[in-house]
């Protein structure tokens, strides 16, 4: 009998980190049921005075917001990573181990409007945000102490995001950290092998296939990843091998703002709520090399299941063996390609 990947339990290999996923197809087989309850979403206000993201409002100590317009961004007034952190090593023995590490922690309103996300907000003020992630990667990556830039927006009090005014978070240190660690030494393994990005050849062989993109414009494509984990995951990858935010003409950061907007307005479709995830960009690190094998990316990990309740936990198996799915990725995809365009509260 040979390998039906639509049926046999399987493993997948993640190329770009090298780990593999376990797939069960054969437990998902009821069909999709549509979207299966209705979280009635309430109505948020434009502006909310206790909120602490938006305009002229007080944080944290005696911080103030200004009254701004556009983006804006400040220090994490509780930042988990400090400027002037020892860089001391304290190593007892070979088993205790430890090292101060570095850091700089900030939080980026991406709107005045306390009720808008992502898919809701016009492109150019998306564009704006683009603009704002290219200066902050380049701002604190510009730090001699500064090797990565993680940017990331985590949404959705599923996610344990603690405020609905639409923001996303940098942190910024000295250690690469171990996902794009990871991505690293497989890219680096791929380009010398091949001369040409791992990424690069994998876009291509998934606009061949057709059978995982889900969004593309003329600078950018979206995909279910063949290794995805979670059941909506997506991977965002410029159609140009580049590696940084400071690499992108004005047309590719207009197209990632489109191509934001897009996903994101398919992702809330899909129950027809505000959908819940953590998602953030891969670029180079910022450790002063050429890294001409990195190929800018960027992750959605989206935690919900079958229902804009039913949240998948990493538990039993998954958390003390390896990750695991049931619906495949090519049927995620196909679900997600089914959705439309438009965002469901403009229907
Ligand atoms: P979430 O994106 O996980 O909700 O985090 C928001 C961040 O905002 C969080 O890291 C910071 C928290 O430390 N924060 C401030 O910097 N100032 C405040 O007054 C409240 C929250
Ligand atoms: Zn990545």
């Amino acid at each position: 009998m040979a390998l039906d990947l639509d049926n046999h339990p399987h493993r997948r290999w993640n190329s770009l980190t090298g780990e593999w996923v376990q797939v069960s197809p054969h437990r998902a087989k009821r069909p999709w049921q549509g979207k299966q309850e209705e979280t009635p979403g309430e109505e948020k206000p434009k502006y909310d005075p206790e909120c602490y993201l938006c305009p002229g409002n007080n944080r944290a100590g005696d911080a103030k917001n200004p009254e701004f317009e556009s983006t804006f961004v400040f220090t994490n007034d509780f930042s988990a990573l400090k400027p002037d952190t020892p860089s001391e090593t304290i190593k007892d023995g070979d088993l205790l181990y430890a090292k101060g590490e570095k850091g700089i922690c900030r939080v980026i309103c991406f709107s005045p409007r306390h009720d808008l996300t992502l898919p809701e907000m016009e492109l150019s003020q998306i564009r704006e945000v683009v603009d704002l992630w290219t200066k902050e990667y380049t701002e604190l990556g510009d730090r001699d102490y500064i090797n990565y830039v993680q940017i990331f927006e985590n949404k959705g009090e599923i996610m344990g995001c603690s405020n609905p005014h639409p923001h996303g978070q940098i942190w910024a240190q000295q250690t690469i950290p171990d996902e794009p660690s990871k991505e690293l030494k497989r890219q680096i393994n791929y380009y010398e092998e091949h001369d040409k990005t791992l990424l690069g050849d994998y876009l291509d062989l998934e606009l061949e296939r057709d059978e995982r993109v889900v969004v593309e414009n003329e600078h950018f494509v979206v995909v279910v990843p063949y290794w995805a984990f979670w059941p909506f995951e997506t991977l965002l990858i410029s159609r140009r091998p580049f590696s940084r935010f400071t690499d992108m003409s004005d047309a590719e950061k207009d197209g990632l703002a489109d191509i934001v907007k897009q996903i994101t307005v398919k992702y809330d479709n899909i129950f027809e709520v505000s959908f819940p995830y953590s998602a953030g960009f891969h670029p180079a690190p910022t450790d002063g090399k050429e890294h001409p094998e990195w190929h800018f990316h960027m992750h959605f990990y989206p935690p919900l299941l079958r229902s804009a309740t039913v949240k998948k936990f990493r538990v039993g198996y998954e958390m003390l063996g390896t990750p695991q799915r049931d619906i495949t990725p090519e049927a995620s995809a196909d679900l997600i390609k089914s959705l439309s365009d438009t965002h469901y509260k403009k229907q």
